[in-house]
């Protein structure tokens, strides 16, 4: 927001498409069908309702005229669309409290999806769009409906809208879970693949190996990612996002995950211990929520973990899910000394108070 305050247009290191010119990227067509198309409005709501498209343009149509941000680094500016606001059909369906995610789901091949925080959705003011300069939706963009999120890259915003639902997990969308694309996507953030300084083909690889062992990857955004027996021997993780990853059988053997959010990740099995004359470094990393059975944490430095809520504290996560199986020797144990109920509440739960 910083830099569209200070005048620019174009978020960094994107480029203006020819005047006239919109890229088609991705799926060309929606899937072949012959029933009449319909939008379902379900999920977590009070009021699920499938929706004819009649329907939908007897709501008030709205017009937006909004800038396209494409994360393959082309922007199309002043882009004018029409069509049903969101917060107008969410109004309609009630979304239950403890609605926090929306995904939007195609009529594609591939059941292509994408999702967003649903006060993100609502806050950016998505639109359910029908028409692009007045006219309708050419098919090749989306037509005959889309969705169109400003201020996201344009994955965000999906081709052929077949089913808005509502969740209370996020569920990664097709380009998000699959090569790695950021589930923020804020272009003036630059937020293109989960981890800065990579290109997508670094990123799908990294992904499709599910061997992170000995690469740098501060700051990675990996929640909700499915890495299951991941292996991220010695890597440099300091800061980066897990949160409600699958990361079962992980190896983190020597790695550094300072100040990481490990909140609600699957845990279980995972292994920080030593690699190579080096211990796993964990400190000030956050694994409130965080199922921790049978993990081994022999020999590292947990000063400044978070494994439970603290006395007073409101928030979303509960303590972690640690047993007898969960492994610490005594020295791991000593790091923790600095943090009187950290260390209660582990010596609890592993049988030793
Ligand atoms: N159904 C569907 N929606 C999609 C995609 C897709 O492959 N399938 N690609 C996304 C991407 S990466 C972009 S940049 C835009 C492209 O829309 P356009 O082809 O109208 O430019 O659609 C998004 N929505
Ligand atoms: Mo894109």
């Amino acid at each position: 927001m910083k830099e569209q305050q200070s005048g620019a247009l174009l978020p960094p290191n994107q480029q203006l498409a020819a005047r006239g010119k919109w890229p088609v990227v991705g799926e060309k067509r929606p899937r072949a069908e012959s029933n009449p198309w319909c939008v379902a409005v379900n999920g977590l709501v009070a009021r699920p309702r499938i929706w004819t498209l009649d329907e939908l343009r007897a709501l008030p149509q709205v017009e937006r005229v909004v800038d396209i941000h494409c994360v393959t680094r082309w922007s199309k500016l002043g882009a004018r669309f029409g069509g049903v606001s969101l917060h107008a059909i969410l109004e309609l369906a009630q979304p239950l409290l403890n609605a926090r995610f929306i995904s939007f789901v195609a009529r594609s091949e591939r059941t292509h999806s994408t999702s967003l925080p649903l006060q993100d959705a609502i806050g950016l003011d998505t639109l359910i769009a029908f028409t692009f300069e007045g006219k309708p939706l050419e098919e090749i963009h989306g037509g005959p409906v889309r969705t169109m999120v400003p201020g996201r890259y344009f994955y965000k915003s999906v081709k052929w809208l077949e089913k808005v639902e509502l969740l209370a997990e996020d569920r990664l969308g097709y380009w998000e879970a699959g090569i790695g694309y950021h589930n923020v996507a804020d272009p003036w953030k630059e937020q293109r693949y989960l981890a800065a300084n990579l290109d997508r083909h670094e990123v799908r690889q990294l992904l499709e190996s599910r061997d992170f062992s000995g690469r740098d990857l501060r700051g990675i955004d990996a929640d909700h990612m499915d890495l299951a027996a991941l292996n991220a021997r010695g890597a440099a993780l300091r800061d980066a996002h897990f949160q409600r990853a699958n990361l079962e059988r992980a190896c983190f053997d020597g790695a550094n995950l300072s100040n990481a959010h490990l909140e609600g990740a699957n845990l279980r099995s995972a292994s920080f211990c030593i690699h190579g004359g080096q211990f796993a470094d964990v400190e000030g990393a956050n694994f409130r929520g965080a199922d921790l059975r049978e993990a081994d944490f022999t020999g590292a430095s947990l000063f400044g973990v978070t494994f439970c809520p603290e006395p007073d504290e409101i928030g979303e996560w509960g303590p972690a899910i640690i047993d007898q199986s969960t492994r610490m020797d005594d020295k791991a144990i000593e790091t923790l000394a600095a943090t009187p109920v950290q260390e209660e509440f582990v010596m609890r739960a592993l049988g030793k108070a």
